[in-house]
């Protein structure tokens, strides 16, 4: 499925820029698998070896985690909603319905099979849509069951980048983290900004709104934007965890990362009929910011006022 939107319109610091020009949604799992610019440039980062079946998530673009996102209990690794087949919603109520082509509305509701392995009856829904040079999702899950249950969930956003070493995330600084390299103590940030020259696995736990990943290389920025997901996973494998992982190439991990709105540290709580809604938005900035112009903080005090 194909998302399109034309548009003209001013970057942060007043730089002129194209929106991006479409996204391709699999019903597979929801999933982008894709984001294009006006260039033609991929905007998302997709695996080398990325294998292109049902058996499990396709390896990158943004693949959705729930109802967990951990590989503890019976569930498989962060949940089987993005291993399995969505259909469209016609009924996204709330929401308003759709009016143009760069919105889609999909649903996954709760089989007899995934009873089995997650006794809860759901109803999980996602709004894709691409507007002004970003790519917005809105997921919301319902508890159709007749008990409560909890759930957590995240986005998982592979981004491609030029030389990960010259990768900086801003935003997440002086945060306590679930370390999954230290399995899962409760650290601190005390850097100002995270760089990377090793394996890197943490779940930054109640982050800001807004989140900088800076790619210096590119003179390229993505701005993370979510709302009702407090926390934000930052991910890369580096050499030897990328070389055990089957379909990753071995040489992945210099030019991606995965920074993802997520719900970990307090999952959320649903009674029968209620619905929790969140709000991601990824924001591609194409600027000569690196030029040593502006100040990174900048962007982050930018990301403040809008
Ligand atoms: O970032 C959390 C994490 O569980 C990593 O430890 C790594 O295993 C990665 O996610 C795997 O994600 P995947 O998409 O392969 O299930």
């Amino acid at each position: 499925m194909e998302l399109q939107n034309l548009g003209h319109n001013t970057c942060p610091f007043g730089f002129d820029c194209v929106t991006a020009l479409f996204a391709i949604v699999l019903l597979y799992g929801a999933q982008v698998v894709s984001w294009k610019n006006e260039r033609r440039q991929e905007l998302l980062f997709l695996s080398s070896k990325a294998v292109w079946n049902a058996a499990k998530a396709i390896r990158g673009g943004i693949p959705i985690c729930f109802p967990q996102f951990s590989n503890l209990g019976t569930l498989e690794q962060h949940g089987f909603a993005r291993n399995r087949l969505w259909s469209v919603d016609n009924s996204p109520s709330p929401l308003p319905p759709i009016t143009a082509p760069s919105t889609v509305d999909l649903i996954l509701k709760s089989t007899e099979d995934d009873l089995k392995t997650w006794p809860h009856r759901f109803e999980l829904r996602i709004r894709i849509s691409l507007s002004a040079g970003k790519l917005i999702w809105i997921p919301r899950v319902r508890n159709t069951d007749s008990k409560p249950f909890s759930f957590t969930f995240a986005l998982r956003n592979y981004m491609p980048v030029s030389d990960i070493s010259e990768v900086r995330v801003e935003g997440l600084e002086t945060l306590d983290y679930f370390d999954h390299l230290l399995q899962g103590e409760r650290c601190t940030e005390q850097a100002d900004a995270i760089t990377f020259d090793g394996e890197l696995d943490r779940a930054y736990l109640s982050t800001p709104s807004k989140i900088a990943i800076i790619d210096h290389e590119r003179k390229v920025t993505y701005e993370l934007r979510k709302e009702a997901m407090p926390d934000a996973v930052v991910w890369n494998p580096w050499d030897k965890k990328a070389k055990a992982i089957p379909d990753l190439g071995d040489e992945d991990y210099k030019t991606m990362l995965c920074v993802d709105s997520a719900v970990i540290e307090n999952p959320i709580a649903l009674k029968p009929c209620e619905e929790w809604r969140g709000r991601q938005e990824l924001i591609y900035v194409s600027s000569s910011y690196f030029s040593g112009q502006l100040d990174p903080s900048k962007v982050l005090g930018y990301m403040a006022r809008n």
